[in-house]
């Protein structure tokens, strides 16, 4: 694949010296494009998984512009933003069939893969609650729904099954399968809440996991990335994503289960954030559906390594063959830390909007 060719598709400013590849995200291809005046990101779009790339690209724009009229003269350049190709479009589309989409680069930022202080998770909770609270705004029509069904747990579990039905793969993780099913039927509780209209759909990321943060050098948060998903949802799925990557003390890759585990502390400082901002908007049965968020998100993601698994990893980027079977059990053994220790975290969280 020839790089340059592509990048110069786009308004870019000065003569390409070199590109990175980053090496962050399951789904996309991420580049860092130096040229002799400026950075940008350049991602290869998974056209696989996001078939519409023109209303996708169209949500990320609204997004993006909607985020960008309600940041300060001082913050702009630090919020993301498209870099039209030369045509004016908001991606590019190669003669081999590939799709192309250019950011501005955000300086001085890093990502983090798991908490390491009170200070990361709180910004984590604030940034989480204002990016609900900015995209509550957001002008109609609603946002095109990119991928239909992404949190229902109910057709997760279908998935699963209809895996197991395709091969014999499943006999060798049978613990792992057996456990999974043998919690389903109180994974429809969020579902359950969102049809009899007790929890409201709002805007949300819906993949709010820490890997997609930028932050800053002094561990404050400098803006969210990673929009492909961010469309109507319930806020407990963001807020569930946040603990389920932020808060374990391990990486979704860990090969040593036991050094699986929630960081209680962590989760105190984040929910302390998210409850800060989210009060002024969240209604008290979102409050109470928080937690469910936690569990049900931990669970869902531990179907879905294990379907891909099964499915013999056709969905998420692998670096060797068991690596889906690898990260299944850390949901795993995050999840029954999650249960263990349910109460006193949803105690903790009904106590935060006092
Ligand atoms: C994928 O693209 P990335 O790595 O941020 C996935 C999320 C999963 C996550 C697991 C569109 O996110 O839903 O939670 O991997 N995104 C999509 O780490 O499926
Ligand atoms: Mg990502």
């Amino acid at each position: 694949m020839d790089i340059t060719s592509i990048i110069q598709a786009f308004k870019i400013e000065g003569n390409f010296i070199a590109s990175e590849i980053i090496n962050s995200g399951y789904i996309n291809n991420t580049y860092k494009i130096i040229t002799s005046d400026e950075s940008y990101i350049l991602q290869r779009i998974n056209n696989h998984i996001f078939k519409d790339v023109d209303k996708l690209s169209e949500n990320i724009d609204r997004i993006t512009t909607h985020i960008q009229s309600k940041t300060s003269k001082e913050k702009q350049g630090k919020v993301l933003i498209i870099i039209p190709t030369k045509g004016g479009n908001k991606y590019y589309k190669n003669n081999d069939g590939s799709f192309w989409r250019m950011f501005n680069y955000i300086h001085d930022s890093k990502t983090i893969e798991t908490l390491n202080n009170e200070k990361q998770a709180e910004s984590l909770g604030r940034a989480f609650g204002n990016y609900h609270k900015v995209l509550s705004d957001l002008p109609m029509p609603k946002l095109f729904d990119v991928l239909p069904d992404f949190h229902n747990t109910p057709k997760r579990i279908e998935q699963l099954k209809k895996a197991i039905n395709q091969n014999n793969k499943h006999i060798r993780v049978k613990d792992q399968v057996d456990y999974l099913l043998s919690l389903a039927s109180e994974m429809h509780e969020i579902i359950t809440l969102g049809n009899q209209q007790k929890i409201p759909l709002r805007t949300i990321h819906q993949d709010a996991k820490v890997g997609n943060i930028l932050f800053n050098q002094n561990d404050e948060i400098i803006c969210i990335i990673d929009l492909d998903t961010t469309m109507s949802g319930y806020l407990a799925y963001d807020f569930g994503d946040a603990v389920r990557t932020g808060m374990n003390s391990a990486s979704e890759g860990e090969q040593n289960i036991s050094k699986v585990s929630l960081e209680m502390d962590l989760f105190k400082a984040f929910t302390k954030g998210y409850a800060l901002v989210s009060k002024k908007f969240i209604t008290p049965e979102e409050v109470k559906s928080l937690m469910l968020g936690v569990k049900i998100i931990t669970y869902e993601q531990a179907l879905r390594f294990l379907t891909d698994y099964l499915n013999n990893n056709v969905y998420y980027k692998i670096e060797y063959q068991e690596h889906n079977l690898v990260r299944t059990k850390v949901q795993i053994a995050l999840l029954k830390d999650i249960i263990e220790n349910f109460k006193k975290m949803n105690d903790f969280v009904i106590t935060s909007y006092r």
